[in-house]
């Protein structure tokens, strides 16, 4: 049996418009991920989602296969390629913003530095843009490697000012590892030259900093606030060879305070006794972190 003329040219005329088409889409995509390789060639923030998700278009889209629903960043590039602008110059043109509001405020160009997402950010908080309409609150995909933000251990920051004990020292903190809300482990709190033989403790607020005089020196951390376990400061009596240690991320696991999750800011002070203190206190100074996943 043979098919009539027309049908036969109509059959071949559609398979060749059904390949021009695929291949003009497949070159769309590899076209604005190459563009955006060749403005970042030293990051793996695209990689990372590649071996999460086995599609780099996850690096603005929702969906592993692209199309029209693109996360913040994906969505601002867009805007700007429909404005006219070259993809080139569109993703250029979005590096100096924060797209997906993270924690620590990163401009997607600091994201993509550090090979996180500049596009997802941690928890419930990322937005899915259509042309036309978004919905709000989402969480980001879960199989993409590596950070969805720089903050985590880069966010470490002392801040605040010590009050003097009673010996002329100045009681120091400090953070080393990275908080995190799964590690268990792995990220020490320290605070160094308190009074030897005192009691005292750490205390944080998940609310915010301050810097509020109080008892001759400041209160750093923002009511309200949560008391760590009371910890001896070791050393020696009389000297400031003191100190007070404890692993944040046990703390964290101990589930004392529900508010310490994910893309989560806490800021944490030291108390003591100093009974040659008028007050018969002695305040540290403070530290502020994020909360890696
Ligand atoms: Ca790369
Ligand atoms: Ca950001
Ligand atoms: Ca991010």
């Amino acid at each position: 049996m043979r098919l009539p003329r027309s049908a036969f040219a109509l059959t071949v005329l559609t398979i060749a418009g059904a390949a021009v088409l695929v291949g003009s889409l497949a070159s769309a995509y590899s076209n604005y991920l190459n563009n955006w390789r060749t403005v970042y060639p030293n990051s793996t923030t695209d990689d990372n989602v590649i071996n999460g998700t086995g599609q780099s278009c996850a690096l603005c889209h929702f969906t592993t296969n692209g199309g029209k629903n693109w996360n913040a960043y994906g969505w601002k590039m867009y805007q700007n390629i429909q404005a006219g602008q070259s993809v080139t110059t569109a993703i250029t043109n979005a590096g100096p913003l924060d797209s997906d509001a993270d924690p620590t405020s990163s401009t997607n160009v600091i994201e993509i530095g550090a090979n996180a997402q500049p596009g997802w950010t941690v928890g419930p908080h990322n937005t899915e843009y259509f042309t036309s309409s978004s919905t709000p609150n989402l969480n980001p995909p879960a199989s993409i490697l590596g950070n969805l933000d720089p903050g985590c251990s880069g966010s470490i920051v002392v801040y605040c000012t010590s009050k003097v004990n009673s010996l002329g020292c100045t009681p120091a903190i400090s953070m080393t590892g990275a908080p995190s809300a799964s590690a268990g482990t792995g990220c020490s709190l320290s605070t160094v030259n308190v009074i030897g033989n005192k009691n005292g403790l750490f205390f944080h607020s998940t609310t915010g900093p301050l810097g509020t005089p109080f008892h001759g020196g400041f209160l750093c951390v923002k009511s309200p606030t949560k008391r760590h376990a009371v910890l001896a400061s070791g050393g020696t009596g009389g000297t400031c060879s003191g100190s007070f240690t404890e692993d944040f991320n046990v703390y964290i696991t101990n589930g004392t305070d529900p508010a310490l999750v994910a893309g989560a800011s806490v800021w944490i002070q030291t108390w003591s006794r100093d009974p040659g203190s008028a007050s018969t206190d002695s305040l540290s100074n403070a530290v502020t972190a994020v909360l890696c996943p």
